[in-house]
């Protein structure tokens, strides 16, 4: 952006020795200009809105203080920023063009913050370190202290950060300076949701160097304050959080905002902890385009409000200090007025994106998890060595033994261990799956350590220390949120959800953010993390809340790999694919097959994988196709055998393994053979994971079909505690049994 010079004359006398809290006069009509061009903008994208030319506006306006602000004492691309809608002013402060913001409310291919996919104001510079955020009001908080954590690990642990081939590392670059903050920031009414006490929770309890800005403007849409915060008064609220540096300001003063977040930024840089900003501002537009607020705020109200404008009280405040004549105003506004003509010219004329580009960057351009570089064959038991863990004590017989029959528990923890040690960005949280997080015990050989309520990390914590293995609070949408900064930041989090039952608070995290970063940022951010979910039921006692399905809910979610092994070889495979891969991936397994008899398997060394999207032949077969996974596999195998037995079927059994992407190719082959599909499920049987399979291939199979395409799964019921009902409820070895008798005699 051109830059008007003081005029030398303006500064004789006693101004040039003022200081605004340390703000230089050019500072202060740089602050101008920015603020000037954020207001025009927004007037200018309410022009093009009213002309049908853009299809969306919401403004910054009576933010734009803050963000001139913000900008003066935080640095572009050293610094992290996880701003929101109105923080335009900011990011033009930060180096954001006129333009590149233009270009995003027209929607043209080269908009720097999504290429048209998101609506504008959603901002995205990943030059700046500005990450890509969404419409979810609050989703960035988390993120934002995940973006912090990583900063900090990656101080404490610098090798993690280099360049590695053949896995994500290839295309994930890493910067980090020791001693950055991150910008967050958020509206008064986006503090009543859960994840921003999460985030304070968590930034306060670690210390994090994160500056927390809430501007409050009065009101959400239409909501005033005083209903989204008891006693009105956010500040008043978190005061008790510890470690913290608060500021409470006029946040329509560039001046004291300025010294504020210099303040919060000294403090947070200098590894205190966090700061909270929390700035009174006004919203002199309406919420948006789509708003009209005089439904809401009588005029009396919004003329008090005008009274505070930024723009011209900063405009007066130049003028009364003498730093700008008239003249001096006239010829920022002059020029701010070409420019962002121009800007709008050029950026109509931008090139729209193409609808051929719709499928791009749904997952990962670099690295396709399917291909045959993601397959690789068992080690020779001789050969695989598996590394013991640290704390394990050598007894030689027992362990050549279980060598030979490990369970799926067994082989998840070889992998994680194995990956942990192959790639220092692997880190590992969640609810109890630490040793024990009081280390001293540990150290003082007080006690085991449990490393999981089904002790799939156990010793994790003991070998690789606690800043790579540790608990979290029990706050699921935290754990997803956390993990998604940072892997934005190139860490590999793999972190677990304790029971598929209680991944819904994460759920806003799981559908509009993790899996859309990429596709939604025009692939400039991405977010590999993985997902370790226990799920399922058959357990005998299970009930309700311990035995949930729902895995159709996610692989309904673009952008996410969902795979769900059912035996202890796959799970390695599979497992050691996801940590490599360049995608989220949520990993399923099923509880019930963590010990089981059925599929245990030698360690296959540490570099066995299986690619996604292949299933598995658990039995070749010409009469029948069962397609089904997890852990109604042995329950549809012990059928098929006796159906085999009994009356001569010979059923064809497909085990999914991986459910996005799914194996059709093994399907259609397998059917066109066969003529008769089934599909089995443990989930509930509506809207279930089988009805797009059979969709599928009535759709593409028809003239092959000797018979309807059938599903079985479970009843349209949650599971119930008494085993009884449980058995009613799960499909049983005998159901299978029914349903491919009744299918092969169709
Ligand atoms: C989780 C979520 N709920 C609802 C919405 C719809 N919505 C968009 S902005 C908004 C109000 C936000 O108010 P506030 O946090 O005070 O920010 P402001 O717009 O006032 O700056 C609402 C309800 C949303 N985008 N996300
Ligand atoms: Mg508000």
């Amino acid at each position: 952006m051109a830059t008007t010079k003081v005029d030398p004359k303006l500064n004789e006398g006693n101004i040039a020795k003022k200081a605004y809290q340390g703000l230089t006069s050019q500072q202060l009509i740089d602050a101008y200009r920015i603020m000037f061009t954020s207001r025009r903008l927004d007037d200018r994208e309410i022009l093009l809105k009213r002309q049908q030319k853009v299809f969306f506006q919401i403004s910054g306006a009576g933010h734009e203080a803050l963000g001139a602000a913000a900008a003066l004492a935080l640095k572009p691309g050293y610094d992290w920023f996880y701003p929101y809608y109105r923080d335009r002013a900011l990011c033009l402060a930060l180096g954001a063009t006129p333009l590149e913001m233009l270009m995003g409310a027209v929607g043209a291919a080269d908009d720097p913050c999504s290429g048209g996919r998101q609506m504008p104001s959603h901002w995205a510079y990943k030059r700046l370190n500005v990450v890509t955020q969404s419409s979810a009001t609050g989703t960035q908080i988390l993120q934002a202290v995940g973006c912090a954590e990583a900063g900090r690990y990656l101080a404490r642990h610098p090798k993690a950060s280099q360049k590695a081939e053949g896995d994500y590392r290839q295309f994930k670059d890493v910067q980090f300076q020791g001693d950055e903050i991150t910008y967050v920031s958020l509206g008064d009414g986006t503090t009543s949701e859960g994840e921003f006490w999460e985030a304070l929770n968590s930034a306060s309890n670690l210390r994090l160097p994160v500056i927390f800005c809430v501007q409050d403007n009065q009101y959400a849409i239409s909501v005033p304050v005083e209903v989204q915060t008891s006693g009105g008064n956010i500040s008043r609220l978190v005061s008790g959080f510890p470690n913290f540096h608060f500021e409470e300001i006029d946040g329509t003063d560039p001046v004291v905002a300025y010294a504020a977040f210099k303040r919060a930024a000294d403090y947070c840089r200098a590894g205190h902890g966090p700061a909270f900003v929390h700035a009174h501002v006004i919203r002199p537009y309406s919420h948006s385009l789509s708003d009209d607020e005089r439904l809401y705020r009588p005029d009396s109200e919004r003329q008090a409000d005008a009274a505070r404008d930024p723009v011209p009280r900063l405009q007066m405040f130049l003028l009364r200090e003498g730093i700008l004549d008239e003249k001096g105003i006239n010829q920022i506004e002059r020029e701010v007025e070409e420019q962002i003509q121009a800007d709008a010219d050029r950026a109509l004329d931008a090139p729209v994106p193409q609808p051929e580009t719709i499928y791009r960057y749904v997952y990962s351009p670099d690295l396709d998890p399917t291909s045959a570089a993601f397959g690789t064959q068992p080690a020779a038991p001789e050969a695989a060595v598996e590394a013991k863990p640290a704390a394990a004590s050598p007894n030689k017989t027992s362990q050549t033994k279980a060598s030979l029959n490990k369970t799926m528990a067994d082989l998840i923890n070889a992998t994680l261990r194995d990956e942990m040690r192959r790639d220092e960005r692997v880190l590992i949280f969640g609810e109890d799956v630490a040793d024990a997080s009081r280390e001293e015990y540990l150290k003082q050989k007080q006690i085991k350590g449990k490393g999981g309520v089904f002790k799939l990390t156990a010793g994790l914590q003991i070998e690789f220390g606690s800043d790579r293995v540790f608990n979290s609070p029990l706050a699921e949408a935290a754990i997803v949120g956390r993990a998604t900064g940072m892997a934005i930041r190139g860490l590999k989090p793999v972190v677990e959800i304790q029971f598929f039952d209680y991944i819904w608070p994460a759920m806003m995290q799981l559908r509009d953010e993790l899996p859309i970063i990429r596709w939604r940022s025009n692939n400039a951010f991405s977010a590999p993390v993985v997902i370790r979910v226990a799920i399922g039921g058959y357990l005998t006692g299970g009930a309700i809340y311990h035995s949930q399905c729902g895995e159709s809910i996610f692989t309904h979610t673009p952008g996410l790999r969902v795979v769900f092994p059912s035996n202890a070889l796959d799970a390695a495979g599979l497992l050691r694919t996801a940590i490599r891969c360049d995608d989220p991936v949520l990993f399923l397994e099923h509880k019930r097959l963590y010990r089981e008899t059925y599929g245990r398997a030698p360690y296959p060394g540490p570099d066995y994988m299986v690619p996604f999207g292949k299933a598995k032949i658990v039995q070749p077969g010409t009469d029948l196709t069962v397609i089904t996974y997890g852990a109604v596999v042995p329950r549809a195998l012990q059928a098929a055998q006796k159906l085999e037995r009994e009356h001569r079927v010979c059923v064809e059994l497909i085990d999914l393994r991986s459910l996005n992407p799914f194996d059709w190719d093994a399907i259609a082959a397998s059917v066109k053979k066969t003529n008769r599909a089934l599909i089995a499920y443990e989930d509930s049987l509506s809207w279930g994971y089988g009805a797009e399979i059979a969709a599928r291939i009535a759709d593409q199979l028809f003239h092959h079909l000797d018979a309807p395409v059938k599903r079985i799964a479970a009843t349209d019921t949650f599971v119930a505690y008494q085993p009884i009902l449980e058995n009613a409820i799960l499909p049983q070895a005998a159901d299978l049994f029914r349903a491919m008798k009744e299918l092969a005699e169709f």
